[in-house]
């Protein structure tokens, strides 16, 4: 701590060197993050004193929150279902597979099972919990092997996850086919629809992910991605709107007396920014929005192709992956490289088709 304080104009030329030196986002093509909506920022600016930790200090807060549940609740086709605001895909995953063991507490030795293609947050969510963690292959094109997920049920086995947009090839697991193996071994099925959440709904054909599917548990769902709000912003949804509550614990000096949630501070502003998206969105906004960045996605991958360098997979969701050389890719661009070193885009509303021809110009003149 600095002995005695500095001037406000120091400090904030101090600040402004410091945010000077972060990376533009005219170039980053590797985040699944983007520039917040403008609304978002204003909302977000609006409640910045906002604690969902104890609402009952701010019900108008805890109303906006309950009221972007709903409004998931409706877009993934179960308008009654629970749920509550997290701080990104990470506190989902871990709080749906607690949820799930809660449930379980039967068993002594539990394991779940996930796709090789699962994001890092489950490893963290089994490490906390105590959990095993079984992989299941993937087959040829990225996508969870549902047979062989199948096959590594046991009676130990309490919950099965599948992803809707995963993170390095977006690819939608074959959610029907695992809700079916979740029913038949009455298994709690969560899917990561942490990215795809915000897309899959907005396709011209919508890949049923949600809970339209019977025997879809619980999903989770980024705004701080595609939902242009400000970080940190993500929803945990329950089909049956009180199962969360075999979480809670006692809460005595709150406004409430028990809370099922993992953080306990929680800032409301974000979740007033991914309302505002939302509704100033609305559906039809929504979709120009994806369609545009699937419109890139598919441009990117064309003009990748033109100079010999081909997609790894056809995505269901604007995350481009490719076979090449990383000594090609020129700066200052920021790319990032999947586990099986192919190179990965993704095509967020910041990266405009102007972005991309400016990309692809200047990885084609490195090719030439
Ligand atoms: N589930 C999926 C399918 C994800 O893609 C991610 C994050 C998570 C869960 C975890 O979400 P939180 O990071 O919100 O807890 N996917 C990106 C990744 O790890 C996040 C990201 C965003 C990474 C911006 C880099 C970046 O610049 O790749």
């Amino acid at each position: 701590m600095l002995n005695k304080g500095i001037s406000e104009e120091e400090l904030f030329t101090f600040l402004a060197d410091r945010k000077s030196e972060d990376l533009d986002h005219d170039f980053i093509l590797s985040s699944m993050c983007t520039v917040p909506h403008s609304v978002a920022v204003r909302a977000h600016c609006m409640f910045m004193e906002t604690n969902l930790g104890d609402p009952g200090l701010f019900p108008g807060t805890m109303a906006l929150e309950k009221l972007l549940i709903n409004r998931f609740g409706s877009l993934f086709h179960c308008p009654d279902a629970g749920g509550y605001a997290t701080s990104g895909g990470t506190e989902s995953n871990i709080q749906a597979l607690r949820l799930a063991k809660a449930l379980r507490h039967d068993i002594r030795k539990p394991n779940v099972i996930v796709p090789e293609s699962a994001h890092f947050s489950f490893r963290k969510a089994c490490d906390i919990l105590g959990l095993e963690m079984r992989k299941a292959p993937l087959t040829r094109d990225y996508r969870m092997d549902a047979g062989a997920a199948g096959e590594l049920v046991d009676r130990n086995t309490i919950a099965l996850v599948g992803v809707a947009g995963t993170t390095e090839y977006g690819m939608v697991d074959p959610i029907a086919d695992l809700a079916k193996i979740a029913r038949q071994h009455d298994l709690f099925f969560h899917v990561d629809a942490a990215f795809g959440g915000m897309v899959i709904p907005f396709l011209k054909k919508p890949i049923p992910f949600d809970f339209s599917v019977k025997g879809v548990t619980s999903i989770a769902v980024d705004p701080h991605k595609m939902g242009m709000s400000t970080i940190p912003c993500g929803c945990l949804l329950t089909r049956e709107p009180d199962v969360l509550n075999s979480l809670n614990i006692d809460t005595p000096y709150l406004t409430v007396k028990q809370e099922y949630t993992l953080a306990g501070t929680r800032p409301g502003a974000p979740v007033a920014g991914a309302l505002a998206v939302m509704d100033y969105l609305g559906f039809a906004g929504m979709k120009a929005v994806v369609t545009g960045c699937m419109k890139n996605t598919q441009r990117l991958i064309a003009g990748m192709e033109t100079f010999g360098i081909p997609r790894a997979a056809t995505p269901d969701v604007n995350v481009a992956t490719f076979t090449c050389d990383k000594a090609r890719v020129p700066g200052p661009w920021k790319v990032s490289w999947t586990c099986r070193k192919h190179l990965r885009i993704v095509c967020m509303p910041h990266v405009t088709l102007g972005r991309i021809e400016a990309f692809l110009k200047d990885i084609g003149e490195s090719h030439a």
